[in-house]
């Protein structure tokens, strides 16, 4: 099956409500005077949780072709959980996607691979496609090699995931994220084919073939081209350069 490629801005603690709305505006005119067609390649804003709600009233209210997710999820539905945010909290503002286990979420705040397969089950169980997010340290790299991590990492996330699940992958390289110093795309692509082995292996065929798989790290207008010739890569994870509307457009229009 043909994968059409997604181009997906990660804002991580960026733009408040009023500066989402200024940005998601831009955004589609930027698209709509490039005659974008959406069907072709897909894009997909990550705002803080905070502007969700903005977000959704502006896609819903002009009827933008535009996609929009959060940047985590608590593995709980509801309860005791202060400053959590549960999955069917997000459904109901309609994202139809969700970001688990970004380097900076494991890092930063401790998520081990466990916890990460929790919060893929719940995406799941509210109607959101988990974005799971992979990706190898430069210690890593030096100790084991470009794939190992992350292939351990997408094995663990994927336990108790059906193979009837609608899921995306993002390969990212922890060293190149926010670095300027973004993975080759032969290095993105060789361990892209070492996941789409783990997605055959662990979901079977249809899943691996059906699957999306991300590049993200540093990506860039100048760059974008190359990781999207590569067979394995669907598309790419955007973080600081999701945040400039020119270069985010620019990015999205990549000349294939
Ligand atoms: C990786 C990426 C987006 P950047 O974190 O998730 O960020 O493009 O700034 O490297």
């Amino acid at each position: 099956p043909r994968r059409t490629p997604l181009i997906a801005g990660n804002w991580k603690m960026n733009l408040d409500h009023l500066q989402a709305i200024a940005f998601v505006q831009k955004l589609a005119w930027n698209l709509k005077d490039a005659k974008h067609d959406f069907s072709a390649v897909e894009v997909a804003v990550f705002p803080p949780f905070t502007d969700l709600r903005s977000v959704q009233t502006l896609v819903s209210a002009d009827k933008l072709p535009l996609a929009y997710g959060a940047q985590d999820l608590s593995a709980q539905d509801s309860g005791a959980y202060t400053g959590e945010i549960s999955g069917g909290f997000l459904s109901q503002l309609e994202c139809q996607y969700v970001l688990i286990g970004h380097s900076e979420r494991r890092t930063l705040h401790g998520e081990d691979d466990e916890q990460v397969a929790a919060k893929v089950k719940a995406a799941l169980k509210h109607n959101l496609v988990p974005i799971i997010c992979v990706g190898e340290t430069a210690a890593d790299l030096e100790l084991h090699g470009p794939s190992a991590v992350p292939v351990a990492q997408l094995k663990a996330a994927l336990s108790g995931v059906s193979n009837a699940a609608d899921i995306v992958v993002a390969y990212e390289p922890v060293w190149a994220i926010g670095s300027g110093q973004a993975a080759t795309p032969e290095q993105a692509e060789q361990v892209a084919a070492q996941l789409r082995n783990v997605l055959k292996d662990t979901l079977g065929e249809d899943v691996a073939a059906r699957t999306r798989i991300l590049y993200g790290g540093s990506v860039k207008g100048v760059n974008i081209a190359g990781y999207m010739r590569e067979p394995n890569l669907d598309g790419a994870l955007v973080g600081g350069a999701s945040l400039d509307i020119d270069e985010f457009s620019s990015i999205v229009r990549f000349q294939k």
